[in-house]
C-alpha cells in the first residue's frame, strides 16, 4: 500500500517538475527534483566552480611581474573575481545536497574534472590579454544561456559571473590592443600568445556534439540551451571582426564562411590533444593540483580558526538565550 502511494507520489512529482521545465519556471531548491537531475546539476556546478578556483593559477604567476601599477591591480581585481565566482558556484551546488568539503575533496584528489584550458602555461604578458580575450570570451558565449539555466540557484549565480566576465574579455582584449598596436617584438609576443591559446580555447566548449554524452540531456532539462558546436560556432563568429581590430591572424588558416549554411568552417581540433588533457597529462595539469593541494593545507589555519570562532559565538548565543 505505501509503496504504491509512494510511486503515485513520485509520479505526479515527475509530471509538476516536467510542466516546469516545460513552462520555463525554475526549478529551486526546496523542490522535488529527479536523482539524475540533481547528479547532473552537481557535476556541472561542481567542475564549474573548480574551473573558477584553478583558473586563477595561469593568471596568478604575473600579478607580480605586471608591467605597471595599474595593470597589476586589474589583474589582481580579475584573479579575485574568480575566487568569488568558485564561491557563488560552490553554494549553489550545495544548495543540491553535496558538502564543500566534498567537493573540495574530490578536486584535491584529482577526482574531479575542471575546464582543460586550465592546464596550459603563461609564460608571457600577452598570455594575460589571450585568456581574457579568447578564454573570457569563451566563457561569456558557454554561460551566458547559462543565466537561463532550469535550476534557480545555478542561473541567479551565472547572472552574476557573467556581468564580471565581460569585464575580463574586455581588459584581456585591451591588453592585446595595446601590444599589438606597440613594437613589432610585442606584436610578435601578442600573435604568439594568442596561437598558443585559440585552439585550446575551441576544446572549452567541450566535445563535438555526436561525442557528448551529457547534451541531449541537459538540454531536455534546459540547463544547457545550445549544444557544444553551436556555441563554439558563435564564439568563432564573435572572434573573427575582433582578429581584424586587433590586426592580428586567425592561427586557423582553414576558417572560411559558408554562406549556403550560415556555419563556419573550421580547421580540425586536435582531439587528441583535448583527451590527453583531460587524462591529467595536459603540461600543466600536475602543476594544478599540486598547487591547489599546498594551498588547502596551507589554509588549513584558517578554516580551524574560522570554525572555532563559529562554535564561540554559537555557545555564546545558546549561553545568552
Ligand atoms: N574541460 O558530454 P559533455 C572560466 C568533459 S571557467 C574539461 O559535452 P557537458 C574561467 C565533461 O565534463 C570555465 N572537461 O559534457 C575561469 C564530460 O565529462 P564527465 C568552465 C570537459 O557537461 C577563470 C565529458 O567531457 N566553464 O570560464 O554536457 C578564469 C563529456 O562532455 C570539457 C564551465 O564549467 C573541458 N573543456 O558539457 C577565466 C561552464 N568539456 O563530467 C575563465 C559550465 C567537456 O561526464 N559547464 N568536458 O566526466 C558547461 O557548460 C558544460 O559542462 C561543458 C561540457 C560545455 C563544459
Amino acid at each position: 500500500m505505501t509503496s504504491t502511494t509512494d510511486e503515485l507520489d513520485e509520479v505526479a512529482e515527475q509530471q509538476r517538475f516536467d510542466a516546469l521545465i516545460a513552462d520555463e519556471q525554475r526549478i529551486e531548491p526546496r523542490d522535488w527534483m529527479p536523482e539524475a537531475y540533481r547528479r547532473t546539476l552537481i557535476r556541472q556546478i561542481s567542475q564549474h566552480a573548480h574551473s573558477e578556483i584553478i583558473g586563477m593559477q595561469p593568471e596568478a604567476n604575473w600579478i607580480t611581474r605586471a608591467p605597471s601599477l595599474k595593470r597589476k591591480s586589474i589583474l589582481i581585481a580579475k584573479v579575485q573575481d574568480e575566487a568569488g565566482h568558485g564561491l557563488y558556484l560552490y553554494s549553489a551546488a550545495q544548495t543540491l545536497g553535496i558538502t564543500r568539503e566534498e567537493m573540495t575533496d574530490a578536486l584535491i584528489e584529482g577526482r574531479a574534472r575542471y575546464s582543460s584550458i586550465f592546464n596550459y602555461h603563461t609564460p608571457t604578458w600577452a598570455d594575460m590579454g589571450a585568456i581574457g580575450w579568447l578564454v573570457d570570451g569563451a566563457a561569456i558565449c558557454n554561460q551566458v544561456p547559462l543565466c537561463r539555466a532550469s535550476y534557480g540557484p545555478y542561473g541567479r549565480a551565472m547572472v552574476r559571473i557573467c556581468k564580471e566576465e565581460s569585464f575580463h574579455q574586455r581588459q584581456g582584449f585591451e591588453i592585446l590592443y595595446e601590444l599589438s598596436h606597440g613594437t613589432p617584438e610585442q606584436k610578435r609576443m601578442a600573435q604568439d600568445a594568442v596561437d598558443r591559446w585559440y585552439w585550446p580555447s575551441l576544446m572549452m566548449f567541450g566535445p563535438s556534439d555526436d561525442a557528448s554524452p551529457n547534451s541531449a540531456q541537459s538540454m531536455a532539462w534546459k540547463i544547457k540551451r545550445f549544444s557544444n558546436d553551436e556555441l563554439r560556432q558563435r564564439f568563432v563568429g564573435m572572434c573573427v571582426p575582433q582578429f581584424e581590430a586587433l590586426g592580428l591572424e586567425c592561427p586557423d588558416r582553414d576558417l572560411r564562411y559558408d554562406e549556403e549554411t550560415g556555419r563556419w568552417i573550421m580547421g580540425e581540433i586536435d582531439w587528441n590533444e583535448f583527451s590527453e588533457v583531460l587524462a591529467g597529462r595536459g603540461p600543466a595539469n600536475a602543476e594544478r593540483l599540486r598547487h591547489r593541494r599546498e594551498a588547502h593545507d596551507d589554509g588549513a589555519w584558517v578554516r580551524e580558526a574560522a570554525a572555532a570562532y563559529a562554535q564561540k559565538m554559537q555557545d555564546r548565543r545558546r549561553f545568552a538565550a
